[in-house]
């Protein structure tokens, strides 16, 4: 009698503690327990395949420049999500290196450039078991009028925590949390993702630029995505990119630079390469941010750039190339990715026949450019 007592007891308390072990996350019980990873990301617990991409990164950036293009494999200037096609790969042989999507419409079926989330997240699987890289921005609607990412009315202080907004934004990050949580490759690991919220934030044109919110509220709308993300939805594959547009200065580069802790990857953002006599300015900027990232164990991208409809036959290596090539810290940009070939009256990467498509083909067998072929193993 005793002794059956005793083990139930026993049996008791195991299945107390096997109980509290399944303790569900956060972000739902089929999760992994997070392991602590790393000391160097915003998030600690990264998974080790987000880890080794930030390394990875870290160690090309000082070798090469990887070539980066936004919707890539969605659609080209004469067509729309094609199997394969890529205007890049028809005019130089090869993929980009890294691909950029956006988020923006997250609520709807398609983003705000009508791609459908669903094909999207299949074109980012087929990147990452290609080997590539996938690069996330966010054009969201402005949360407090319902207009777009370009209603640039105040909408930040309404969402911030305990504000009026606040728990409807809480449910579109859901969303956001949905999707990056889903993007699994076929042996089901988390595909690593760079995410750049909020771009271009010290320009006017967004309700999350300086002349919709203050600094500290864009500081304290950063740290709440972030958070919200990482410690409520457990969402671990994200590195984090910030990217002003089109700074000089150290003082320019971190006005609304939310804290070393909560950023990855310094990014920036430059659409002024329309003449040659530039070159000097975006070297010097990307010397800047270069240098900035290094002395915070960081590294920096040319997270967007081009010239709309490229005009010039020589853009590649007469205008991009000498401005990463500036000098010996530009150099160390980790990627700079071109916009959308949208149409023809709105593209940003050369398709076959364009006027810069022999010079996008030298860009590319230059020996500091890298494409996707070029990439070693990035995930590990
Ligand atoms: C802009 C343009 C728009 C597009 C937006 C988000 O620069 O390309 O046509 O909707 O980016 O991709």
């Amino acid at each position: 009698m005793r002794l059956g007592r005793i083990f139930s007891l026993v049996l008791f308390f195991c299945a107390l503690l096997s109980a509290c072990g399944k303790k569900e996350s956060p972000s739902g019980p089929k999760d992994e327990k997070p392991v602590v990873t790393n000391t160097i990301l915003v998030d600690s617990l990264a998974t080790p395949e987000t880890v080794a991409l930030f390394n990875n990164l870290k160690s090309l950036a000082q070798t090469n420049l990887l070539f980066g293009h936004q919707d890539d494999l969605a659609y080209g200037v004469g067509w729309w999500a094609a199997p394969g096609r890529s205007d890049v790969k028809e005019v130089c042989g090869d993929y980009p290196a890294v691909y950029g999507w956006d988020l923006g419409d997250i609520h709807k079926q398609t983003n705000l450039d009508g791609v459908y989330f669903d094909a999207m997240k299949q074109w980012i699987r087929q990147v990452y078991e290609r080997g590539g890289i996938n690069t996330i921005s966010m054009h969201l609607d402005n949360p407090y009028t319902g207009g777009s990412a370009w209603d640039n009315s105040a909408a930040v202080k309404y969402i911030l925590p305990g504000q009026s907004h606040h728990a409807a934004y809480l449910k579109t990050l859901d969303q956001i949390a949905a999707f990056l949580k889903d993007l699994k490759s076929s042996s089901g690991i988390a595909i690593p993702i760079i995410l750049r919220p909020y771009h271009e934030h010290n320009h006017n044109w967004p309700w999350w630029g300086a002349g919709a919110c203050t600094v500290p509220e864009y500081n304290a709308l950063w740290k709440m995505t972030v958070g919200y993300l990482r410690d409520t939805r457990g969402v671990h594959n994200l590195l984090y990119a910030i990217s002003p547009q089109e700074v000089n200065t150290i003082d320019q580069y971190l006005a609304r630079y939310p804290g070393d802790e909560w950023v990855d990857i310094l990014g920036m953002d430059y659409y002024l390469l329309t003449s040659k006599g530039r070159i000097d300015d975006l070297g010097k900027s990307l010397a800047m941010m270069a240098e900035l990232a290094e002395a915070r164990g960081k590294i920096s991208a040319l997270t967007e750039v081009g010239w709309q409809n490229v005009p010039v036959s020589d853009y590649w290596t007469g205008y991009l190339l000498p401005a990463v090539m500036y000098n010996a810290q530009s150099k160390k940009t980790t990627w700079a990715l071109v916009w959308r070939n949208a149409s023809e009256s709105q593209y940003w990467a050369p398709y076959v026949g364009q006027i810069s498509a022999t010079d996008f083909s030298l860009f590319h067998l230059h020996p500091f450019t890298f494409f996707e072929k070029d990439l070693p193993a990035m995930y590990k």
